[in-house]
């Protein structure tokens, strides 16, 4: 194995730099349980006031931010609609259902997880005495598995009105919403003005080593904190890790536009080399999807090819592969995968990097 590993497996895997541990070293702390760590508290109304909502609470990981809202949305019994390749569907191990309770009700036919308000009136069921009452609506941006696609604000403000017409509720999966923003150009409250609850992760390509954190209102909010407790998430003295986030949101916002050029470079390498198929005008953000042709093997097998020659990937389903840009990948580096997935290919392509 080469000495240089080149890990594209998620922009989970970025390391807290030597700035951001010196701000966890000098954090101020407090029980946050009993509600008093200052930097927990200093975080929860940063996040707030970037979402432009009353209230925020932190907690360990995006899968809890997602379901304590989703528990505090729901009823035992009711319906949760959503895209089936939603992280909170797809990768949070049935838990709407073990936690809340909650079936979930299928959009059809998404396009790369974004789907329309017409899509969604398509699931709403009647309101009579056989039908589970539908009372959530999720939607992920960026979607992860649509390749961190972006979604229109359009399709969000007449899926709000569906929703407001059919008296249900909206949270974001927002895990990376602030590569959706600096790809955009557009403010975080142009997305989130259409959604009673939002979700961020700070431990993506903002690149703390934990946390995420929900914004809502005021009443919401001290919902999800009552559920946080219930699942087991409630931390002592969590401002050594909520500095990490304040770090991260100071610090590691405008430079996702490097991650989200890196990606670009990277499909486009991809594309040209023979047995792998992908379109790079997709690549909008920092994920990059790819098939691969049969006799290139399984997207398991493929990846494991790619482990060997020191770029970690992830297999994304039985003939794909995924691919993600962060801060701790440089353009050098992935100029450097793609030569070496190039070797393994064995691809006679002159010049994936021109
Ligand atoms: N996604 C992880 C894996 O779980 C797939 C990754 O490597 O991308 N929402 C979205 C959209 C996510 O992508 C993730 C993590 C989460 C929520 C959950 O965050 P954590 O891992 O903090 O629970």
């Amino acid at each position: 194995m080469p000495d240089r590993v080149i890990d594209l497996r998620s922009d989970t895997v970025t390391k807290p730099s030597p700035a951001m541990r010196q701000a966890i070293a000098t954090a101020e702390v407090g029980d946050d349980v009993l509600g008093d760590d200052p930097t927990v508290a200093a975080l929860e109304t940063r996040v707030a006031d970037l979402l432009g909502k009353e209230a925020a609470v932190y907690a360990p990981s995006g899968t809890m931010t997602n379901q304590t809202a989703i528990r505090a949305h729901t009823q035992h019994g009711e319906e949760i609609v959503m895209d089936p390749d939603s992280h909170v569907y797809f990768y949070e191990c049935a838990a709407p259902a073990a936690l809340s309770g909650c079936s979930s009700r299928f959009v059809q036919d998404s396009h790369r997880g974004i789907f329309t308000a017409d899509q969604v009136k398509a699931v709403l069921r009647p309101r009579n005495i056989h039908a589970p009452r539908q009372s959530l609506i999720v939607i992920e941006n960026t979607h992860n598995r649509g390749g961190g696609s972006i979604w229109p604000v359009e399709n969000l403000a007449a899926i709000r009105q569906l929703a407001d017409e059919n008296n249900m509720r909206r949270h974001m999966d927002g895990a990376r919403l602030m590569n959706a923003c600096v790809a955009s150009g557009r403010k975080p409250t142009d997305y989130t003005q259409y959604f009673d609850s939002i979700s961020i992760c700070l431990s993506k390509g903002l690149g703390a080593p934990v946390g995420s954190v929900v914004a809502g209102s005021a009443e919401f909010i001290a919902k999800v904190r009552f559920f946080r407790k219930q699942f087991g998430g409630g931390m002592r003295q969590a401002g050594l890790l909520a500095a990490a986030g304040i770090y991260a949101l100071d610090h590691n916002i405008d430079r996702l536009a490097e991650d989200h050029a890196n990606a670009r470079i990277l499909a486009q390498g991809l594309a040209k080399l023979p047995g792998i198929t992908l379109n790079p005008a997709d690549v909008e953000t920092n994920i990059v999807i790819f098939e691969i042709a049969p006799h290139l093997g399984t997207g398991a097998t493929f990846a494991a090819r790619l482990k060997e020659a020191g770029v970690w990937m992830m297999a994304n389903a039985p003939q794909k592969v995924r691919a993600v840009t962060h801060l701790d990948v440089s353009r050098d580096q992935i100029e450097d995968a793609l030569v070496r997935i190039q070797k393994i290919i064995g691809g006679t392509t002159p010049g994936v990097l021109a």
